[in-house]
């Protein structure tokens, strides 16, 4: 077989791949998830390119300098299965995801049509509507898709609520509708902005509803916008709760802001992307009460179940409205005449054509662990954040937490360093102070490589750590490691 062409020879590439995959099960697998190993090696981009040879030239690179620039590209990446990187709303690595990406990736399909994904397509339907059953859709009934992150799932949801009321505009544009608006806590995520400026709705569509002092829509706030609303003369049609905002972790009243949505007509999105898992939790499950009357819910495995990067769905209560909203028979792919019933195509409900399949991974977790395990996952995480809250209460002349009593898994809270326990909390100074010691911290632990732990600011509070993880094989002994090493870090700031 001449080397350029572009299928698996077992003679020359047996070895290399049997090469990479111990390699990789070695190095990026066992050995780098390790206590004691560093979540990340820093380095900037200059040293970086000394470290690996980035460039790519007219002559191949041998079987030899390919291994060694994956061991660098190894080396030199965030560890982001760690039970120390804590740094965003997806962490750990699970065994049965990884085989599940594997074995994707080997098959390298493309969701759209039954013909070429029969497997991977029936899968996401049996995925999607246990998702449904979960979230209380009678029998699981409905539709969804996956989706390429919770922001284009958030997007998707705008699409379908806006063709709900208008399905002229699927045709005709924004031409002769009225102007539209939809309410989000001040704590939901960007991507509803974002997704209403890609709409065309424009970011000023957004009609922002303050939160209460746990981070969580404030209902009077809402009624109060949507009566605003009304008295501009600009046309309401959805609200979007949160089911775990960003930083906070909030859970918005969902059963109530429903009533307010049945009340005056409007499409009710709940972007659940980060608590969507604990639906899985027997025990924390009540916390989401009110799930099950909405429009529409996106919900990201990969973030609180841990499923590999990514997995991201957006289920809908409403039957056949994704393929009316996005439907386009293309001829070329969703032939009416195939021999087999072509209802079984999924790809016209979607926005994207070609699509990686994300369904397996999931599937195969699922699978191996049961919706026991899963619950026991949720658990776990949910019992380790308790636990952080008592461990911060104990420190509490050194630490101090921004909600006293949060109740999903984000805890959020400054350290405060000997310099600045005796200043007046209420003045600049000690503000400016605070809003400095987050980042050096950060800085401290990132070059020693201990850890990676996110810090921001949210309105008025100056830069705090937000604790969050999804690793459920994260411990006790972790997170009193995580406090003695901010102390360390971050005393004599
Ligand atoms: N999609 C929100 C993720 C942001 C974060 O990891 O904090």
């Amino acid at each position: 077989m001449e080397w350029f062409r572009s299928i698996p020879d077992e003679t020359h590439h047996g070895p290399f791949l049997k090469d990479v995959l111990t390699l990789v099960l070695d190095e990026a697998v066992f050995k780098a998830n390790r206590r004691g190993e560093p979540v990340i090696r820093w380095r900037l981009p200059q040293e970086l390119l000394s470290l690996i040879d980035v460039q790519t030239r007219d002559q191949p690179a041998s079987h030899e300098e390919l291994l060694a620039a994956i061991k660098a590209t190894i080396d030199f990446s965030v560890k982001t299965g760690h039970p120390m990187f804590i740094n965003q709303l997806y962490s750990g690595l699970d065994p049965y995801g990884l085989a599940g990406q594997w074995v994707t990736d080997a098959l390298n399909p493309s969701s759209y049509t039954y013909e070429v994904s029969p497997v991977f397509t029936t899968m996401e339907e049996a995925v999607l509507q246990n998702m449904r059953a979960l979230l209380g859709y009678p029998d699981g009934r409905g539709d969804g898709i996956f989706c390429p992150g919770g922001s284009l799932a958030n997007g998707c949801a705008m699409n379908l609520a806006r063709f709900k009321a208008f399905p002229s505009v699927k045709t005709e544009g924004l031409h002769g509708l009225p102007r539209l608006v939809l309410f989000a806590s001040e704590d939901a995520h960007y991507s509803i902005h974002k997704m209403a400026a890609l709409e065309g709705l424009g970011e000023a569509a957004v009609r922002s509803v303050t939160c209460d002092s746990q981070g969580r829509m404030d209902l009077k706030a809402l009624e109060a916008e949507i009566q605003v609303a009304k008295r501009d003369g600009v046309h309401p049609f959805m609200v979007v709760a949160t089911a775990g905002t960003t930083v906070l972790g909030a859970l918005d009243p969902l059963s109530a802001i429903a009533d307010v949505c049945s009340t005056h007509g409007l499409w009710l999105h709940v972007d659940a992307a980060w608590g969507g898992g604990l639906l899985f939790s027997k025990e924390h499950r009540h916390l989401l009460a009110g799930i099950e009357r909405a429009d529409s819910v996106a919900w990201n495995p990969h973030k609180l179940l841990a499923v590999p990067q990514q997995c991201s769905t957006l289920l809908v209560r409403h039957e056949g409205l994704l393929k009316a909203c996005h439907g386009r028979d293309a001829t070329y792919l969703f032939q009416k005449d195939k021999f087999y019933d072509h209802n079984l195509d999924p790809g016209d409900k979607y926005i994207q054509c070609g699509r990686r399949v994300d369904v397996f991974k999931f599937w195969l977790m699922w699978k191996g662990k049961g919706s026991l395990g899963l619950g026991k996952h949720v658990d776990a995480i949910m019992e380790l954040s308790r636990f952080l809250i008592e461990e911060l209460k104990k420190r509490a002349d050194r630490f101090k937490l921004v909600l006293e009593t949060p109740n999903f898994v984000n805890v959020s809270f400054w350290y405060l360093p000997q310099s600045i326990r005796n200043l007046d909390p209420s003045t600049q100074v000690y503000r400016n102070k605070l809003q400095s010691v987050a980042p050096k911290i950060k800085e401290g632990m990132m070059k020693a490589g201990t850890m990676m732990l996110g810090y921001q600011p949210l309105r008025h509070w100056p830069n705090f750590f937000r604790f969050v993880t999804q690793n459920s094989g994260m411990t006790r002994q972790d997170v009193i490691f995580m406090l003695d090493e901010i102390e360390r870090l971050g005393d004599n700031l």
